[in-house]
């Protein structure tokens, strides 16, 4: 490819739509004429990104002089969304753009679309990375992201003529990718398997196989900053090396397999959220990032030297685990310090635990990460033999604060057959976080109780949050303009409690109104997108109700579904008033782990109660249900501002924190929600009288446990939620098979763990509530202008802002 000079900026409207013309003419080898819109993207991807090119290496230059500590932020998800868009908002060339591409003879729209939106997160963790990536740069902290590029991004969802999800490969890149540069230079060499030996008095590692890391850098421009930093994630290539035995013996294919073997390694996404995989290709994923990123760092910093001083590594650079994926990198920068570098056991922990830190997301016991310590053993022996001797040395530690045996014990880092990541991420750092205050008390109080006990100094919080250029700026532009106007600035794209000096609006009916008529420009564009998208017709005047997050049984999409069934058979057979139920369209957005049975079947019985509902004259207008193929980022920008009731209903005490609850509310939704996750913070700042609360709390839901559980006893004593099971058993969703659901019906009656009949009659009783306020639009808008004003807090700057302060111990680059 033909690179093009540094261009100017700022840059004209005249000038960025030549910049354009000589990437379609030197680097596509096409004519205006001739391009098409995907082609005007890749040529105009380019341009911006030329524009970013030398901000991006004069902080790279600024990074490497160490002066400011940089933060590594390692993710085995990075959900990044389209890039297009972003990066001229926050290059500040989106205005120029707009008008370069329309003297070419195309809408912006088009173009920005054209953009095959990459996937290679599963949710809320990989977003929260990808959020966080951007307010690094915004904030102008030095700071790399680092992570694996998959071949494969999170599946593509469909439905069949079932109703069922049906998974079919994200090939993401089939077509020219212009963000992502090859960096076949700064390569970095990852190994497997092998043995330990015993060499003059030293262990050795001897590996077996060898892959190749390739980085490939994505550039992160931050808002209007000066700084774009990098997000660096690594390919698998094989070596040239072939098995010369085997190609002798002119077996090609066999000598050729361990280099596709190689190449595997970031071949696809696990598409799992919160639960765990224990797949040995995942655990060499995650090594792979992880080693690759800590050689990468060191280089980084000590160019060319063959002994660097990495006394001093830990005040350069600091690692951010997000969950337990990269935790492999404790013991691996202790080998790296120890049989790489020649220091010692305790220089190099003390340079580990002070580089390291760790984010957990999950109270989950199930999504804990515990590897089998033979397949750790196999793949990767010295680190095994690294691991036992921080377990321990972590016993001795306990030992000596006086801790009980049996405490000890239950809290073993290696047990002897199994490594208890979450463990070795708590001791091998400095500090360990939970991702809203609940989670992080909890944290404490349940999860990881033991170690708090101890190292009760380790333990902090930093409630998530999400990016206002996204989420707000670039989702919602008409909400962006009003806020805008309301606040006579735009300042609140980067500092978002300003949004706090809405609050007086709402008092102001006329606002009130123009925030009202937002709502209602983005509930109709967004039923242009609905049928341009799926081919479906909503009704732009019914309220929109959306649920769209991973399916997950503590998340209660079932919840959800039984009410939505709940209300349509009332209606049908007249315990609801035909003329007073308020006409809504129920959303759903969600992907299932293709290997989730029960999660799987929630969502073909949720297409099918759309099926049914959708096709019935008697709730014609007044309910209508729609499960949205392939929720994804882009879904996410177009649904979130049309939406007016947004549903957090998990179990309390299940959700760590949730982000869309976040995304919704900046967006003008309210919610109805449980007492969970961030749901809290989000009601106390906004005020409980602007947030549906209904359901169990967290010592209600433990001491339900505790006195045991009978969801049949629910089931017998609230007709509505007995009706609505009764036809989901009786086939009404299954044209009359009722074998159909027979396995959901009986985890709801027998187990249902996450108390889903429970919180039914209280999910269903606060309906009314959020119906009569509905119809009294300038009530409504009011209080969700207020959520809008109020909910400034949930910005990702301000999270990162806390991790600054009290994790990192670092600021923006001089
Ligand atoms: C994930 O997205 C989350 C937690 C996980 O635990 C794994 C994945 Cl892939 C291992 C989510 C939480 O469920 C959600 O509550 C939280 O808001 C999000 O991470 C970001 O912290």
């Amino acid at each position: 490819m033909t690179e093009i000079t540094a261009p100017k900026s700022p840059v004209t409207a005249e000038q960025f739509a030549d910049e354009i013309r000589e990437q379609l003419k030197y680097s596509q080898g096409v004519t205006v004429e001739q391009a098409t819109a995907a082609d005007v993207y890749v040529a105009a991807s380019k341009a911006v990104r030329n524009h970013l090119q030398d901000v991006w290496m004069d902080t790279q230059a600024r990074t490497a002089k160490g002066e400011t500590k940089t933060v590594a932020y390692f993710s085995a998800e990075f959900l990044m969304g389209k890039q297009l868009e972003n990066a001229l908002l926050n290059a500040g060339l989106t205005d120029q753009f707009d008008k370069a591409v329309e003297a070419l003879g195309f809408e912006p729209k088009d173009i920005v679309d054209a953009e095959y939106e990459p996937g290679l997160g599963n949710g809320g963790l990989g977003r929260l990375a990808a959020c966080y990536v951007d307010s690094l740069a915004s904030l102008g902290v030095p700071a790399f992201g680092y992570g694996i590029q998959y071949r494969y991004g999170i599946f593509k969802q469909t439905f069949d003529e079932n109703g069922k999800q049906v998974e079919t490969p994200d090939y993401w890149l089939k077509n020219e990718e212009p963000w992502g540069h090859i960096d076949y230079n700064r390569d970095q060499k990852v190994s497997f398997g092998g043995e330990v030996v015993e060499e003059n008095g030293k262990r050795v590692w001897k590996p077996a196989w060898s892959v190749r890391a390739i980085p490939v850098d994505y550039l992160v421009p931050g808002y209007k900053s000066g700084n774009v930093n990098t997000l660096r994630l690594w390919t698998a290539r094989a070596y040239d090396e072939f098995d010369l035995l085997a190609f002798n013996r002119s077996e090609y294919m066999e000598a050729v397999k361990p280099q596709v073997a190689a190449e595997n390694i970031s071949k696809i996404l696990y598409p799992e959220d919160s639960t765990k995989v224990g797949k040995e290709l995942r655990l060499e994923q995650q090594y792979f990032f992880v080693s690759a990123s800590l050689h990468d760092a060191i280089r980084f910093f000590y160019p060319g030297e063959d002994k660097p001083d990495l006394t001093t590594f830990a005040d350069k650079i600091c690692f951010q685990l997000n969950d337990t994926h990269p935790v492999i990198g404790i013991p691996e920068l202790m080998r790296i310090l120890i049989d790489e570098y020649d220091y010692d056991w305790d220089t190099a922990w003390s340079i580990t635990t002070k580089a390291f830190n760790y984010t957990c997301h999950t109270l989950l016991p199930e999504a804990l990460e515990v590897w089998p310590a033979s397949l750790i053993g196999e793949l990767l022996p010295r680190h095994l033999e690294i691991i036992e001797k921080i377990s321990d040395q972590f016993k001795a530690e306990l030992k000596g604060k006086g801790v009980d045996d049996a405490t000890i014990n239950d809290m073993a880092i290696y047990t002897g057959d199994a490594v208890r990541m979450a463990y070795l991420a708590t001791y091998g750092g400095s500090y360990v976080n939970g991702v809203a205050a609940l989670h992080s008390q909890l944290l404490k109080d349940m999860t990881l109780k033991n170690f708090s006990d101890a190292y009760p100094s380790k333990f902090t919080n930093v409630t998530n949050g999400v990016t206002p250029r996204r989420f707000i700026k670039l989702a919602n532009p008409r909400l962006s303009d009003l806020i805008t106007e309301g606040l006579g600035t735009d300042k609140w794209i980067s500092d978002l409690d300003l949004l706090e000096g809405l609050e007086p609006l709402a008092n102001d009916d006329e606002f009130v109104k123009k925030f009202a008529a937002v709502k209602q420009a983005n509930k109709h564009a967004f039923v242009g997108f609905a049928k341009d998208h799926y081919g479906i017709d909503i009704d732009e005047n019914t309220m929109f109700n959306t649920m769209c997050k991973r399916l997950h049984e503590y998340k209660r999409q079932s919840l959800k579904i039984l009410a939505v069934i709940s209300r349509y058979a009332g209606i049908k057979n007249g315990t609801i008033n035909a003329d007073d139920v308020l006409p809504r369209t129920v959303f759903f957005g969600a992907k299932a782990a293709p290997g989730y049975y029960l999660a799987k079947m929630t969502i073909q019985l949720i297409n099918n109660v759309a099926r049914v509902v959708n096709n019935d004259p008697d709730v014609k207008g007044k309910l209508a249900v729609h499960f949205l193929p392939n929720y994804n980022i882009e879904m996410a920008q177009n649904l979130i501002p049309a939406t007016e009731l947004d549903e957090q209903i998990s179990q309390a005490g299940k959700e760590a924190s949730g982000t869309g609850n976040m995304k919704f509310a900046l967006n003008g939704a309210l919610t109805v929600g449980t007492l969970d996750g961030a749901n809290v913070e989000i009601r106390e700042r906004v005020g409980a009288e602007n947030f549906f609360l209904f359901g169990m709390n967290v010592d209600e839901v433990e001491s339900l446990y505790a006195t045991g559980y009978d969801p049949a006893k629910y089931y017998e004593s609230d007709p509505r939620l007995k009706q609505a099971i009764d036809l989901v058993a009786g086939g009404t969703f299954s044209e009359g098979d009722r074998n159909a659901y027979a396995p959901l019906v009986a985890d709801w009656l027998t187990k249902d763990w996450f108390m889903t009949l429970a919180d039914f009659s209280s999910y269903a009783n606060i309906q009314a509530q959020i119906e009569e306020l509905y119809t009294h639009p300038l009530d409504w808008n009011r209080k969700a202008l207020l959520n809008v004003a109020r909910s400034g807090f949930f910005s990702s700057d301000r999270a990162i802002e806390d991790y600054l302060k009290d994790i990192w111990h670092t600021g923006p680059l001089a």
